[in-house]
């Protein structure tokens, strides 16, 4: 078995609108303008120096936007430029909010189950809702489209995303988590929620939204067919989320047999150690590293990302942590990973990449990816277009440099043009990946 990782591929509308209430990074760069060309090119930076460690990477494409078809939804009509025009003059901040590149961070695009964890020996992915955000609650039916075209055939199963609504808000893998002895073995799938949709006498956060809700995680692990004896429910602590963590994946990273998260990241940190350590089942040592407070405070792990980076298996056995540059920048987090690859435990490396366009909306290197387990089968039936290889790098690199902008700001999304550019874009794009007809606008004939 494999582990890959699927890369979001940062599509030509990427800018800074300020939409993600509870996200530090995104309120504070709100209208500030973006360089959609360098984003792009960081992304497929990152990704190349992985595949040239040997790790499988893949890419998700970016979705159609401005997404006309909600807008249309919402009463805007004409042709397409006229509905663009129209919403850009009566409600530009939805215009803003359907033109947003969020797509990119596919570790919002679903949550998957390895075939080794499911009761019919299938690979399952559930597309999230992303219920709490209106900019990404229209994202999912697009991406569960390229899931199904990269997925294709008997080892993939497919679910629908969880009815919209605040009660089953889904973020996807952003607040899961797997760890298992090795990529072979069975799993167990650490699930972290904000609060419970149906008992407001829990602990909830009393500033920021909790996106993520118990019964949301819940649902999946049940559409996954999970043995509930590996499977472990845990409540983010409130008080950090009203602090900006927003996913737990900016607080807390595991693989195989390493958890590394902050100390305040759980609302009930030993029962949530405790269940994981029931839930192992395995002669394997599983490794907790937790970090202090005083090491690395809540607010410098928000500014950072440290907990946002990928935990990759060396062939060694031992771990890469692949962190965004703000880590070095930042002389207390810098100091503690140096600290760490010193200490000789299980993270023996630690590598930095500049994602900083990404970074300014709250998205870090783990945010950017998925992480698909896969079997050597199942990966002869991914999609082989969509592994990013030195060619299709190259490839890539050239698209991006022909087709996108290098700096955008709010006023440009209401350019009924980048609509075209984006489009054309896209259409190369799927010859290039072989995906065939995928986004609307290529099957609605636009
Ligand atoms: O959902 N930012 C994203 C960042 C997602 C990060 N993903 C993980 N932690 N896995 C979000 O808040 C900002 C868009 C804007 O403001 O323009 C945004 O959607």
């Amino acid at each position: 078995m494999y582990e890959a990782n699927f890369d979001g591929l940062v599509g030509p509308t990427h800018n800074y609108a300020g939409l993600s209430l509870g996200n530090v990074a995104s309120l504070s760069n709100a209208a500030s303008e973006s360089n959609p060309k360098e984003a792009a090119l960081q992304g497929l930076l990152k990704m190349k120096a992985l595949a040239d460690m040997g790790y499988l990477q893949g890419i998700i494409p970016p979705l159609e936007r401005p997404d006309v078809y909600t807008l249309r939804k919402l009463g805007f009509s004409g042709t397409d430029e006229e509905v663009i025009q129209k919403a850009a003059k009566q409600a530009p901040k939805v215009l803003v909010a359907c033109a947003s590149a969020s797509s990119m961070w596919t570790a919002n695009a679903c949550t998957m189950a390895p075939s080794t964890d499911t009761a019919d020996r299938k690979v399952h992915f559930t597309p999230a809702n992303l219920a709490n955000k209106f900019h990404r609650s229209i994202e999912w039916p697009q991406t569960a489209e390229l899931l199904k075209k990269i997925f294709s055939g008997e080892h993939f199963v497919h679910h629908a995303a969880l009815p919209q609504g605040e009660h089953f808000g889904d973020e996807g893998a952003a607040n899961h988590t797997r760890l298992a002895p090795s990529y072979d073995a069975k799993g167990v799938h650490f699930f972290v929620f904000g609060r419970y949709a149906f008992d407001l006498s829990k602990p909830a956060p009393k500033r920021f939204p909790a996106r993520q809700t118990r019964e949301a995680s819940e649902a999946v692990a049940r559409l996954h067919q999970l043995d509930p004896q590996r499977t472990v429910f845990a409540q983010q602590n409130p008080d950090v989320i009203d602090q900006g963590v927003f996913h737990n994946d900016v607080i807390c990273v595991g693989n195989l047999n390493v958890l590394f998260f902050h100390e305040h990241a759980f609302l009930n940190k030993d029962e949530t150690l405790t269940a994981l350590k029931e839930a192992w089942q395995s002669e394997t040592p599983l490794h907790f590293i937790e970090v202090r407070d005083a090491d690395v405070s809540v607010s410098d792990a928000v500014a950072t990302y440290l907990f946002n980076s990928q935990l990759l298996a060396r062939p060694d056995g031992r771990m890469l942590l692949v962190c965004p540059a703000e880590c070095r920048e930042n002389p207390r987090v810098a100091a503690y990973l140096e600290k760490l690859v010193d200490s000789n435990g299980p993270i023996a490396e630690v590598r930095i990449y500049d994602v900083k366009q990404s970074m300014r909306n709250g998205g870090g290197p783990a945010c950017l990816r998925q992480r698909v387990v896969l079997s050597e089968l199942e990966r002869q039936a991914v999609n082989p277009a969509c592994w990013l290889t030195t060619d299709s790098y190259e490839a890539l690199v050239a698209w991006v440099n022909k087709h996108y902008r290098d700096r955008l700001t709010e006023a440009d999304l209401a350019d009924p043009q980048l609509l075209q550019e984006s489009r054309t874009a896209l259409d190369e794009l799927t010859q290039l990946l072989k995906l065939g007809s995928v986004y609307p606008f290529q099957k609605l004939g636009a």
